[in-house]
């Protein structure tokens, strides 16, 4: 069972930081075109954000290898390419991040909620590394899906060892 948090946001997003908050290190990894792995994170890249023939592909690697699955919202640009209730393609847990919020002022929040609200994720929240606005709040997020998927790894494989009753 692949049981990646995948990360997906346009390129400068704020990605690779968040996957290092989970990973628990920092990775010295450069930009990348492809999707990158480490041990708890996947990474998807923004060109297939940017692309919305590529939307479906994310679709897929979220179905087949994330347990749960962060939308990033640059708080910079606040660009955003996802289509509304893009989240709701999936049932897997979801999680919208507005990134650098150290960078906004109220309307700018106000304009970032809107844009991931209407994306249909779980849950939404502000994150700053440089005032560690919603530092906490994530890492909690990150040990839920982590317990969540414990519980839920166990529960299948009890349920491998029950008598096929025919
Ligand atoms: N002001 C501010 N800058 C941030 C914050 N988080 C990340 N950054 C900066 O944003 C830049 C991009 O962050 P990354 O984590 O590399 O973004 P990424 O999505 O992995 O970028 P690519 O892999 O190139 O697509 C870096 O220079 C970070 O230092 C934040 O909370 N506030
Ligand atoms: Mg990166």
């Amino acid at each position: 069972m692949s049981a990646y948090f995948a990360f997906i946001g346009l390129d400068g997003a704020g990605k690779s930081t968040l996957a290092d908050i989970v990973e628990g290190c920092t990775s010295v990894h450069k930009h990348r075109e492809d999707c990158y792995y480490r041990q708890n994170t996947l990474e998807v890249p923004g060109r297939y954000v940017e692309n919305h023939w590529m939307h479906n592909v994310i679709l897929m690697l979220l179905q087949n290898q994330a347990h749960a699955f962060v939308l990033l919202l640059d708080g910079e640009t606040r660009l955003s390419y996802y289509s509304s209730g893009f989240a709701r393609a999936t049932r897997k847990p979801s999680l919208a991040v507005v990134t650098k919020a150290d960078v906004l002022n109220e309307a700018q929040r106000k304009e970032a909620q809107a844009l991931l609200a209407d994306t249909g994720c779980q849950d939404l929240l502000f994150l700053s590394t440089k005032t560690g606005e919603g530092i906490c709040e994530f890492k909690q997020w990150v040990a839920k899906q982590k317990q969540d998927v414990q519980l839920t790894m166990k529960q299948s494989g009890n349920e491998r060892r029950q008598p096929c009753i025919i």
